[in-house]
């Protein structure tokens, strides 16, 4: 039994549907609407008491942190293997994938939080809104949810987020330049993991990433969009935020 707690393909969570799907492992989902604070209700923190989603429980296995999880469905399941044999491009995969998580996915959810999440949150009940923060388990996300819906983020940090992003795209587009793939011949979970943040890139930071700028970056979008499990994930969205990536079809 394999059960997969997510949100939008989008992010951490789009990143072990991804992975389930390129391999072909059937999942039951568990949809949570992260703006309607399903991640931090009592029957979900039983499953993950840090309220953050995605979460996957294989029997009664519970694991959590999405490149970890990607990287237990490539060990534990059948399917086309999305971790390159090669030394060298296995190095490199893991390379990115610590870059995107610690440094690229950071500034982009900040970014994503101020303009998005603050925004679509901002306009319910105030004290619902102030017993909503009170319940979320972790500080970090408490003081997340606080800056995202009092609209406190200061301009420094925003600002060092756009720096990051900028940075983050250029030195993305440059390695895609020189191979095919993230990791070099071979798909692998660092191109599932980049694609997560970069999908919408080129809507939501159009001066960072576009046509003339980043044309590497652009084909590679367009080549994992054009993949049949790309089209099935993004097709369990919901909501606008999933569906903005049809602008991708060539
Ligand atoms: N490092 C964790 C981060 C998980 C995480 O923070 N997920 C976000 C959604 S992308 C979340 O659950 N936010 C909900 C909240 O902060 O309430 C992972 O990669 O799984």
């Amino acid at each position: 039994m394999l059960t997969l707690y997510h949100w939008e393909p989008n992010a951490n969570s789009g990143k072990p549907m991804l992975t389930l799907a390129e391999k072909g492992v059937p999942f039951e989902s568990h949809y949570l609407d992260l703006l309607n604070f399903d991640q931090h209700s009592p029957e979900y923190l039983k499953i993950n008491p840090a309220g953050t989603i995605p979460a996957l429980v294989h029997d009664d296995f519970v694991l959590t942190e999405s490149t970890a999880i990607m990287e237990y469905v490539d060990e534990a399941f059948a399917g086309p293997p999305l971790r390159p044999a090669d030394a060298e491009e296995r190095w490199r995969m893991r390379w990115w994938m610590r870059f995107f998580d610690q440094y690229f996915a950071p500034a982009l959810s900040m970014i994503g939080w101020s303009v998005f999440v603050g925004p679509s949150v901002r306009s319910r009940d105030p004290e619902e809104l102030r017993k909503a923060i009170e319940r979320i388990p972790l500080k970090e996300r408490r003081i997340a949810w606080s800056k995202a819906i009092y609209n406190t983020f200061s301009a420094e940090e925003l600002e060092e987020s756009r720096r990051r992003v900028a940075i983050g795209t250029r030195c993305l587009e440059d390695a895609l330049s020189k191979r095919k793939w993230v990791a070099g011949e071979t798909y692998s979970l660092a191109d599932i993991n980049g694609f997560n943040l970069a999908y919408a890139a080129p809507l939501s930071q159009p001066q960072a990433c576009n046509e003339e700028l980043t044309p590497h970056i652009m084909a590679w979008l367009r080549a994992i969009y054009a993949r049949p499990a790309t089209r099935a994930v993004w097709a369990m969205g919901r909501t606008d935020l999933a569906k903005r990536i049809t602008y991708l079809v060539s």
